[in-house]
């Protein structure tokens, strides 16, 4: 059978972030995806007005006929969309235990929109717990999750560590917005590896969607976790590399 990749994420209509890249992404690796909507947004390339959480009981209810049907190879976790999704991604998490499973903790959009209720991080935080196989989060996500602030390489080693500790699971923080150089760094349970890349120079939307669905797919590749890093690092510089501007604001992926 099949191996089928599942997105818990968002609708971004321009299919620059959330479940719709998440397919794109999955099916270019030549895995089928299905996506589980957590959210729908009403956004343009420019900023996120509005987000309407589609509610607990839908995303289960999502969720059940789905594996009444197909049986997931790997989870994406990405946009949560609001608090009432949490307690359903616990049970959806512990249902399937053992499943390579990556999650992109996506607090904020890069416009600066809430896109969970920031009181709400901390239960999120402890849904998660020793569920998941990678969490990625960039460094405002990072130093919130640590109590710290991160401006160089090494607050972000001790961050990765506090955070894969709070997790129980490893952690990459994507460090595309360092001041100075462009590092990311992970902290796989017992070392700190970083990976260094150009920094962007163009705008780009979507890239923390990107780079967490083309890692699931290394995953459930059976890569080490090491490798699937840097591979995914590699191809999503490549994709920022291509990205096109649709709109008048930032530049969209498309995993082509
Ligand atoms: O890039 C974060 C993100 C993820 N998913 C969806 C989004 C956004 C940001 O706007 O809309 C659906």
């Amino acid at each position: 059978m099949d191996k089928v990749l599942v997105s818990i994420a968002g609708f971004d209509p321009s299919a620059g972030a959330g479940v719709l890249l998440d397919m794109a992404v999955f099916r270019s690796f030549g895995f089928p995806g299905a996506g589980l909507l957590t959210a729908a947004t009403a956004q343009n390339s420019r900023r996120v007005e509005a987000v309407r959480c589609l509610g607990g009981p839908f995303l289960h209810r999502q969720y059940q006929i789905l594996v009444q049907d197909v049986a997931p190879a790997g989870i994406k976790v990405g946009m949560l969309g609001g608090k009432e999704n949490i307690p359903v991604l616990g049970r959806i998490l512990d249902d399937q235990r053992g499943l390579p499973i990556v999650v992109d903790p996506v607090f904020r959009s890069s416009s600066g929109r809430w896109l969970i209720e920031k009181r709400a991080v901390p239960s999120y935080l402890d849904r998660i717990k020793g569920r998941i196989t990678l969490l990625t989060p960039n460094l405002d996500e990072a130093a919130l999750i640590s109590g710290r602030s991160l401006r160089r390489p090494e607050d972000m080693k001790e961050a990765a560590r506090r955070v894969a500790e709070r997790l129980a699971a490893p952690c990459l923080i994507k460090g595309g917005h360092l001041a100075r150089e462009a590092v990311d760094v992970l902290y796989d349970g017992e070392r700190c590896v970083l990976f260094r890349h150009k920094k962007k120079a163009k705008d780009v939307h979507g890239t923390g969607c990107f780079l967490s669905s083309s890692l699931l797919c290394y995953l459930v590749m059976k890569k080490p976790l090491v490798e699937a890093c840097s591979l995914a690092i590699d191809l999503t510089q490549d994709a920022i590399h291509k990205a096109r501007r649709l709109g008048k604001g930032r530049a969209v992926l498309s995993p082509f």
